[in-house]
Formats: structure tokens, C-alpha cells, sequence
């Protein structure tokens, strides 16, 4: 028997809501370990052990510890065969979408994260301003495309999927990215597809 997969996350950590959405549209059992962020259990000895930035999510597979959700969908796609690229250049173009999303639309989760946790409201314009300049690239981009690369589900969707999930906790206006909507609502269509707060629960769990 191989070794379970562990996920230690926190039901409000969208990029640890990616890691728990691959298994789910993958139909792959995980464990969850919960991270108690608030009081900086993320930060202990004991969790650095295994994420030396100290943050969620880490995926632990046997005596493997992972950490950064891009890299974890990478090597989950590899380990398991599912949603990866299908010869070497798709595996080159969903690490550049992987890299691009990660700049592009970072500034989609720190709308959330400065709203939602009361953050310092001062960088909102800025941070605001950045989204939608991300979102109108996300958009051109999608044109005429069913899913990021190709045709069809890649980690590259998983990854950016959890962002526009939630766009309206970012202060989106979904409307102004009819492309983003489109694919996003695609997505939503899929066997196994779960909102963030479903996905994770806020203890340890079988999911
Ligand atoms: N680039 C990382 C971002 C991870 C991240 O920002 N994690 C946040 C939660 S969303 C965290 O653990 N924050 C707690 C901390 O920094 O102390 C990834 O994609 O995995």
C-alpha cells in the first residue's frame, strides 16, 4: 500500500484550499491535518519540522514533506497521473501558467485577506488597482479557451481556481470578467467540485 496523503491546511487558506480541491476532483482520499493559525501553531517547532516558511499548506507523503500549493499540485499531478501535463512541453506551458498566476493574481487573495482579517486597509487602493489588472489579463487570456491550457483540467486551473471562487470576499465585480465567469462556472460543473469552506474542516478529518 503507498503512503496516505496528509494535508495540513486551514479552511480559510486558499492556496491550502487548492491542495484539498485536487483530491476532490480527483476522487483521491487525503487526511487533513488542521492548522490552528490564529494562535501560530504554523509557527511551532513541531509544524516548521515539516514547512520551513511556516505557513499551509504542507502535503506530507511518506517520509516527503512538501511545501508551496504550487509545488505540491505539481508533484501531486506526478505522483498520481492526474491533471499534469501530457508530454514535456504541457508540463513546461502549466509551469510557466503556475508561475504567471502566482504574480498576476496574488493581489486577488490579499483583497480578501486585508478585508477579511482586517488587514491594514491603507494598502486597499493599491492592492484593489492590482487585482483588476490582473483579472483583465486573466480574462484576455481565457478567451476562447475552455480551461487554462488545453483542453481540459490542469493543475494550472486548480491553482487559481480558489481565487475567483471567492472573488466577492476580493471585492470582484464578477461581471466585468465574463471569460473568468465562463470558466469558472465550468469548473464549478465538475464531479467533486466544493466551495473553500466545504472542503476543509476546521479539525483533523478523513476527507
Ligand atoms: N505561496 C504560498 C502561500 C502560503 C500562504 O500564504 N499561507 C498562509 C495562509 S493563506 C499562511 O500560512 N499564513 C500564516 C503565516 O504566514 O504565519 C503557497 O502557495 O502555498
Amino acid at each position: 500500500m503507498t503512503a496516505p496523503f496528509i494535508l495540513h491546511g486551514n479552511v480559510n487558506s486558499q492556496p491550502a484550499t487548492r491542495i484539498a480541491l485536487f483530491f476532490r476532483l480527483a476522487g483521491i482520499p487525503f487526511q487533513y491535518r488542521h492548522v490552528d493559525l490564529r494562535s501560530g501553531q504554523q509557527k511551532t517547532p513541531e509544524y516548521q519540522a515539516i514547512n520551513r516558511f511556516g505557513r499551509v499548506p504542507t502535503l506530507v507523503h511518506g517520509d516527503r514533506s512538501v511545501s508551496e500549493s504550487s509545488v505540491i499540485l505539481t508533484y501531486l499531478a506526478q505522483q498520481t497521473g492526474k491533471f499534469g501535463g501530457r508530454d514535456e512541453d504541457e508540463t513546461i506551458r502549466i509551469a510557466e501558467w503556475l508561475s504567471w498566476l502566482a504574480d498576476v493574481l496574488l493581489p486577488v487573495q490579499r483583497a480578501r485577506a486585508v478585508r477579511k482579517f482586517n488587514g491594514d486597509a491603507n494598502a486597499l487602493p493599491w492592492i484593489d488597482a492590482s487585482a483588476v489588472s490582473g483579472m483583465r489579463l486573466f480574462d484576455q487570456h481565457l478567451a476562447g479557451r475552455q480551461f487554462i491550457e488545453g483542453d481540459r483540467l490542469t493543475i494550472a486551473d486548480i491553482f487559481a481556481f480558489p481565487w475567483i471562487d471567492l472573488m466577492n470576499e476580493s471585492a470582484i465585480e464578477a461581471a466585468d470578467y465574463p471569460n473568468v465567469q465562463a470558466w469558472a462556472d465550468r469548473i464549478r460543473a465538475l464531479p467533486g467540485y466544493q466551495p473553500q469552506y466545504d472542503l476543509m474542516p476546521s479539525a483533523d478529518a478523513a476527507c
